[in-house]
């Protein structure tokens, strides 16, 4: 499909794994159904080849919402991201707030039962990617409420606001 498949291999971490060498930076999104995994950016542990456009589907079941935290974080910085960036959002065609650079984000909480997960590197310049895992769960905390009130607590407002 392009030359990101031949870049390092599946592995096994117990939970469901999905990394960024199969269908996500292909020509279509990663549809992922468990209830919990972790993704990483293509090439994981090494860094991400250039040119990589990678998307994943998260999708819960009815009325649970998915949470999803970060352990590792390294994206090329630059001026609004506009070289290479991960975005997380509702919409397939509506782009969330890019992310870049080496801090690890604050944890996003789904407002809805599904999420978009995209991934961007340009034409040079790649970096070690990020790792992340999400769980699914039933909404306890935002009760007939589309604003997650938690968002911006305890650091992810300057991220994900
Ligand atoms: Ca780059």
């Amino acid at each position: 499909i392009s030359e990101n498949s031949v870049l390092g291999e599946k592995y096994d971490s117990g939970s469901a794994h999905i990394s960024g060498i199969s269908t996500a930076c292909g020509n279509a999104p990663e549809q992922l159904r468990a209830p919990s995994g972790i993704i990483t950016s293509p090439g994981w542990p090494l860094n991400y080849p250039t040119r990589a456009n990678c998307s994943w589907y998260i999708r819960a079941n009815t009325e649970e919402i998915i949470t999803i935290s970060f352990q590792d974080f390294d994206v090329q910085s630059s001026a609004w991201c506009s070289a290479d960036w991960l975005t997380i959002g509702t919409y397939k065609n509506l782009e969330g707030t890019r992310v870049c650079g080496s801090s690890i984000p604050g944890p996003y909480i789904s407002s809805q039962e599904h999420v978009w997960i995209k991934f961007h590197s340009d034409d040079r310049y790649t970096r070690k990617g990020f790792r992340l895992s999400y769980i699914t769960g039933i909404d306890t905390i935002f009760f007939n409420s589309d604003v997650p009130l938690v968002l911006c607590y305890p650091r992810c407002c300057s991220f994900w606001a």
